[in-house]
Parts: C-alpha cells; structure tokens; sequence
C-alpha cells in the first residue's frame, strides 16, 4: 500500500510539469478562485492560502502559534517539513514538548506515523520532523501543546495540498 503511494507521487511528481497531476487528483469541488485567502479544495470547509507566518490562538487562548516555515511552501503531496514558534503572551514557551499531527477529516486519516514531535527551543522554536502527505486536497495541521501543568491545548490549520 505504502509503495503504491510512493509510486503515485512518484508519477506525479512527473506529471507535475504538465500540470496534468494535479487536475486529475483534484477533489470534486468548486475551482480554485485565484486571488481568495480562503481556499475550496473539498474539505468540510474552506482552507486558508498558505503564508509563513500564519498564526493560530490556541482553543483556551493561552498559546499563539505561528508557522514560521513550511519546505515547501506551500505544503505538496510528498515530504513537507515546518518550523513553528510558539508564545504565551510575549514569552516564548520553551522546552515544551510540540505535536504536529497532519489529518484529513472528511477522509478520516492521517499521515503514517500519524503524529511528529518536536521539542521548542529557548526561543519558542520548533523544528518538526518530515512528514509524508500521499494525497492532495484539504489538510489540517493540528499542532498541540503540552502545558507546563500537564493540560494540553490545540491549535489547528487548514491547508489546501496540490498534487
Ligand atoms: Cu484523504
């Protein structure tokens, strides 16, 4: 099954130069408008255009997180890495342990492994490990964080993935 997947983005990736991938692994849905912030690549709802520097609150409100890169950018079906820093307030939130798990809700699946784990920096930066994205269309990237007092909290970004 994996090896079928690395031979499809394989062939994409060929394909790629004659734009002819990505048409025909787009999901049913309306085109892309080319100038919109958010995204329609059939997901449950819209995705946000990709631009390092994206920030998300956490759901309690307590983080900020800010995806400070993404190689590539923006994320492609096939390896993709980010480096995210994350704040409380002002102050970077340091030697914390960050979980980057990449889903396709309305597919119900993930990436295998399903989660990637980076530890923060002393300025709030995390280097996430390469994760593998074998199809295209709407992503999410929901990245949680362990609290000090134990309590996570969760923050999560939706992409549109090109073939
Ligand atoms: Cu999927």
């Amino acid at each position: 099954m994996k090896l079928q997947m690395m031979k499809a983005a394989t062939a994409c990736a060929a394909a790629l130069s004659l734009w002819a991938c990505g048409e025909e692994a787009a999901p049913e849905s309306a085109p892309l408008e080319e100038n919109a912030d958010n995204l329609d690549c059939g997901g449950p709802s819209t995705a946000e255009r990709y631009h390092d520097g994206i920030t998300k609150t956490s759901e309690s409100g307590r983080f900020s997180v800010t995806i400070l890169t993404s190689d590539p950018a923006p994320p492609i079906k096939g390896d993709n890495t980010i480096e995210l820093l994350v704040t409380e307030g002002e102050a970077p939130v340091a030697g914390r342990e960050i979980t980057v798990s990449p889903f396709m809700p309305h597919h119900n699946h993930g990436t295998a492994p399903a989660d990637y784990v980076g530890v923060s920096s002393e300025d709030g930066v995390i280097n996430i490990p390469s994760f593998f994205i074998f199809m295209p269309g709407y992503w999410e990237y929901t990245v949680t964080i362990q609290g000090e007092d134990g309590v996570e909290d969760q923050a999560v970004f939706a992409f549109c993935v090109e073939g």
